[in-house]
């Protein structure tokens, strides 16, 4: 396995990173501060083909690698964490539909999201079912050619504003097999949205309850045949756990890099707190947490490309490593900006508040323990 990227990989992550810095990291704080989502500058990253960034290119995708993506997310993760985190669940939605769902569903949805004209969010957890999420219990009861949908799905990313819903939900007994994903357009008579929950961070994205009462959808939604719905679910997961990992990589290496700028420039005891060698430690520990999770996201994106058996526990394992690596690292930049970290304008306290969720959702990093014990317990 080699470390070293291609030339067109350098061109991506360069194209990430001026997207990032031109067009993400000015407004970051305001709109956190303002709670807007920025669907207007989502279009404008479509149109570099970040929507769809795994999606085959015969289906209109930009057809790259999960390590591209993975490099990609980094960047636009250091601009803004909760809108990198956005656009990898929308792409994620995208690439279930490529993968899973047959031509006509690819003709019907794919255009509008690759161009993020509508927007897509991802529906598994419910009120009653969140690390357990195979004992969902929406239910989805046949009626000629529609499914009557009965439930709700809880914080869901993107709710009351995305325009497709990627819902799973139980067509048939208990358990993962009776699990089905079928797609839900707003609009449907009976879909609707719960107020947005005020959160710690992520405020740039609206997170709520989807509601469905009687809501009917063709069964010509659904993405492959009924009961493979929970496979389906969790194979986006594994890619989602690799872009929300380098997500939290973005936001970690922001910190970081102003942390740097702050101990060259505060003095204190008469000397620059870069020349404190207690400080010079933590700040190497960081660099060096930050660098051994990229290369853990990395190998577990290339193990996906691959097709490797191990690829899900390498993602469960780079999930759980890079999320709490890069929440610890922002956390300590926060502590080597003393008081200065609490004060929004110095922006690394956003940082922290948004990386704190990447150990909790995606499958907790308790949950990504149980996949990695599970693994190689049984080995
Ligand atoms: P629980 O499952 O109730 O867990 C509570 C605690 O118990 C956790 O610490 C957990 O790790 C631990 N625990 C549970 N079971 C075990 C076990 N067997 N062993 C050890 N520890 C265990 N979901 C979506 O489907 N789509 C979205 O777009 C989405 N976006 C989100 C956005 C935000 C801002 C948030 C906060 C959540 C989002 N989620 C979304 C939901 C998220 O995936 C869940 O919150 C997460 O999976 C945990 O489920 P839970 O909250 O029900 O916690
Ligand atoms: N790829 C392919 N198949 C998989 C798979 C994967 N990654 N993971 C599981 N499966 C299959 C598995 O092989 C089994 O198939 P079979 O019955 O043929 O053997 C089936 O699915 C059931 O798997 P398990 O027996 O492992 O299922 P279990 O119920 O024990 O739980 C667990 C699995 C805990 C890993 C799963 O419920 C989980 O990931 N929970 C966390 C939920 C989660 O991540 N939620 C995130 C919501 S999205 C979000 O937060 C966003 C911000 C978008």
């Amino acid at each position: 396995m080699t470390y070293e990227l291609t030339e067109d990989q350098r061109a991506f992550q360069s194209m990430a990173r001026e997207f990032a810095t031109e067009h993400l990291a000015p407004f970051a704080a305001q709109w956190d501060e303002e709670h807007f989502f920025p669907v207007a500058t989502f279009r404008k990253a479509a149109e570099l083909g970040m929507a769809g960034i795994y999606v085959r290119e015969e289906s209109g995708g930009s057809g790259l690698t999960r390590l591209d993506a993975a490099l990609i997310f980094e960047e636009l993760s250091a601009g803004c964490i909760a809108s990198a985190a956005y656009l990898s669940i929308h792409n994620m939605v995208a690439w279930m539909i490529d993968r899973f769902g047959n031509d006509d569903q690819r003709t019907r949805f794919l255009p509008s999201l690759l161009s993020m004209e509508k927007l897509a969010s991802y529906c598994l957890t419910e009120p009653g079912s969140g690390s357990d999420a195979a004992a969902l219990r929406t239910r989805a009861v046949r009626d000629g050619d529609h499914y009557v949908l009965n439930g709700a799905k809880a914080f869901i990313s993107g709710a009351g504003v995305s325009e497709v819903y990627a819902v799973m939900v139980r067509t048939g007994g208990d358990g993962p097999g009776g699990i089905s994903t079928v797609l839900v357009e707003k609009g449907t008579p009976g879909l609707s949205f719960g107020k947005p929950e005020k959160k710690m961070g992520w405020n740039s994205q609206p997170t709520a309850v989807v509601t469905f009462e009687d809501c009917r959808v063709p069964v010509a939604n659904r993405l492959g045949e009924e009961g493979e719905g929970f496979k389906f679910a969790m194979k986006g997961l594994d890619g989602g756990r690799i872009n929300i990992a380098s997500c939290s990589l973005g936001g970690a290496r922001a910190a970081l890099t102003a942390a740097k700028e702050h101990m060259s420039v505060r003095k204190q005891f008469g000397k620059e707190l870069a020349s404190f060698q207690a400080l010079q430690f933590r700040f190497a520990d960081m660099a060096t947490e930050l660098e051994a999770a990229r290369l853990m996201v990395h190998r577990a994106a290339r193990s996906l490309d691959r097709g490797d058996p191990d690829a899900t526990l390498h993602c469960a394992m780079a999930k759980r490593f890079a999320t709490d690596a890069g929440f610890e690292v922002a956390n300590q930049a926060l502590q080597l900006h003393g008081g200065y970290g609490y004060i929004k304008e110095y922006g690394v306290e956003r940082i922290v508040r948004d990386l704190r969720v990447h150990q909790i959702l995606e499958g907790t990093n308790e949950v990504m323990r149980l996949i990695t014990a599970r693994k190689l317990l049984k080995e």
